[in-house]
């Protein structure tokens, strides 16, 4: 079963997510389809690769599979997670990678999407990125991809409210590049993508490995990234991450006491 299916048009290529009985939720299996297209794509040497689920679906991705995250006192964002794999290979794509919007995105999906180099969103996208829901302790990276995507406040307000930002509003806060009707979202999209693989894939390419590096550029010391990670570790051993999923999985709320 492939939970992508893939496209060449043109110069460009489309990955569309393929799960649509679980929401696009993205288990490890859809993850690994995802990075088989993005190399696939690479191998096809397209100028630009858009991501995108089919037309007909009112969430474009539930975001990590609940089912798959770890309740043996692991990190559920753990480097190696497949989630984590996936961010970073779009991350590291040396070409532009535009997510193209259709339908509600939540949790490690809005983290897929905005490290995507651009979004094109209808007025049906929405963007709620869910850890509290779940007492799931986000990881630094994960924070980092939000701090350099939206101020602090807008950052602090997804995170604490676990709310989905509007379309209108998340292309305010600049979550969004082109907000644009239903019916164009396709024509757009695509039109923008043949356009930027006109230009020069060797200077694009260079220009957003640059922006990568320059962008991920921290300076934290060594017993900050342990501090981090005892923060980390104490919730995810916790009471509320052990009832976040377990309420997950039974359909039922959460009682975080
Ligand atoms: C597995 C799912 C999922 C799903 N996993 O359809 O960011 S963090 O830290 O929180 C990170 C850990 C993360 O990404 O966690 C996941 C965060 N995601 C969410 O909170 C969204 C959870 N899903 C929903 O709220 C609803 O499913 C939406 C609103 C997306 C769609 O609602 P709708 O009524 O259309 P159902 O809820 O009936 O879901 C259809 C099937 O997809 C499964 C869900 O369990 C159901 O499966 P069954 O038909 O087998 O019961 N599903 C949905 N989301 N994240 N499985």
């Amino acid at each position: 079963m492939a939970y992508t299916l893939t496209e060449i048009i043109d110069n460009f290529g489309v990955i569309t997510l393929n799960r649509e009985d679980k929401r696009n939720a993205l288990s490890g299996a859809l993850i690994y389809d995802l990075i088989n297209s993005l190399e696939f794509m690479e191998r096809n040497k397209v100028r630009v690769v858009i991501l995108r689920a089919s037309s007909r679906v009112k969430c474009w991705s539930a975001g990590h599979d609940v089912a798959e995250l770890p309740t043996t006192n692991v990190d559920p964002l753990r480097y190696s997670d497949p989630l984590e794999l996936g961010i970073r290979a779009i991350r590291k794509y040396p070409a532009p990678v535009i997510a193209m919007i259709h339908g509600t995105v939540w949790g490690g999906a809005c983290d897929i999407a905005i490290n995507c180099d651009l979004i094109i969103g209808d007025p049906t996208c929405t963007f709620a990125i869910t850890p509290a829901k779940l007492g799931v302790p986000y990881n630094p990276s994960g924070i980092m991809h939000f701090l350099s995507r939206v101020p602090l406040n807008i950052a602090k307000e997804m995170f604490f409210t676990a709310l989905p930002i509007e379309a209108e509003r998340a292309e305010r806060v600049g979550i969004v590049n082109h907000l644009v009707p239903e019916a164009e979202l396709e024509k757009f999209t695509y039109d923008l993508a043949r356009h930027i693989g006109n230009h020069s894939s060797e200077s694009i390419a260079v220009m957003k490995e640059q922006a990568r590096i320059i962008g991920d550029s921290f300076p934290i010391n060594p017993e900050t990234w342990e501090y981090i990670q005892e923060l980390r570790r104490k919730v995810y051993q916790g009471k509320h991450y052990y009832e976040g999923i377990s309420a997950f999985m039974e359909k039922r709320k959460p009682n975080f006491e």
